[in-house]
């Protein structure tokens, strides 16, 4: 009887770990599945890319230290890549480097379509006051007026759809020079 009751016990506390063990993974599980849906993108290759946005001269050097705010024009106004890849659901990280700011164009939008008379004066302008790009058709992403941020920055830009995006620097000469490049998102 008492061999019974021990092994009756036995069972029970088994039982009991299995169902505790099962409940333990089922909200692992649930955790998982609320994580992905919440960012609704999965890992691996071309969830995200990064772009230089503007770059720091080297040739002749240069000396920024110790915060010297009048290197403002050795700086390339360039977008490198000029076309950077991703997925749709993915991201990309602009790396801000000078007086630079982010426009993003909607899918299939050119150069030519940008309307550069529409333009607004920085908050905060140097001088001469450079005039910034405010034509707001097809416009799906304005940045930060670089005339009140750091002249080191990062701006993440998320794309949902397929497709083919311009991204332009919303600086008029520095557009108008050619500083503007693709987003080309894949299915
Ligand atoms: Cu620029």
């Amino acid at each position: 009887m008492k061999r019974l009751r021990l092994a009756f016990l036995l069972t029970a506390a088994v039982s009991a770990l299995a169902v505790a063990t099962y409940l333990v993974a089922a909200n692992n599980q649930h955790d998982k599945k609320a994580h992905a849906t919440a960012s609704s993108v999965d890992s691996g290759p071309l969830t995200n890319a990064t772009v230089s946005f503007g770059a720091w001269m080297t040739s002749p050097p240069l000396d920024r230290f110790p915060n010297i705010s009048n290197t403002r024009t050795s700086n390339h106004h360039v977008i490198i890549p000029e076309v950077a890849k991703i997925k749709a659901g993915g991201t990309v990280n602009f790396i801000i480097a000078g007086f630079h700011q982010v426009i993003v164009y909607d899918d299939g939008t050119q150069p030519a379509d940008i309307n550069t008379t529409i333009t607004v004066l920085p908050t905060n302008p140097p001088s001469p006051p450079p005039a910034l790009i405010a034509d707001p058709n097809r416009r799906i992403y304005r940045g930060l007026d670089p005339s009140l941020q750091p002249a080191d920055r990062v701006e993440v830009v998320h794309f949902a759809q397929p497709g083919t995006y311009l991204v332009i620097c919303g600086v008029l000469p520095h557009f108008q020079a050619g500083m503007y490049g693709f987003v080309r998102v894949l299915p």
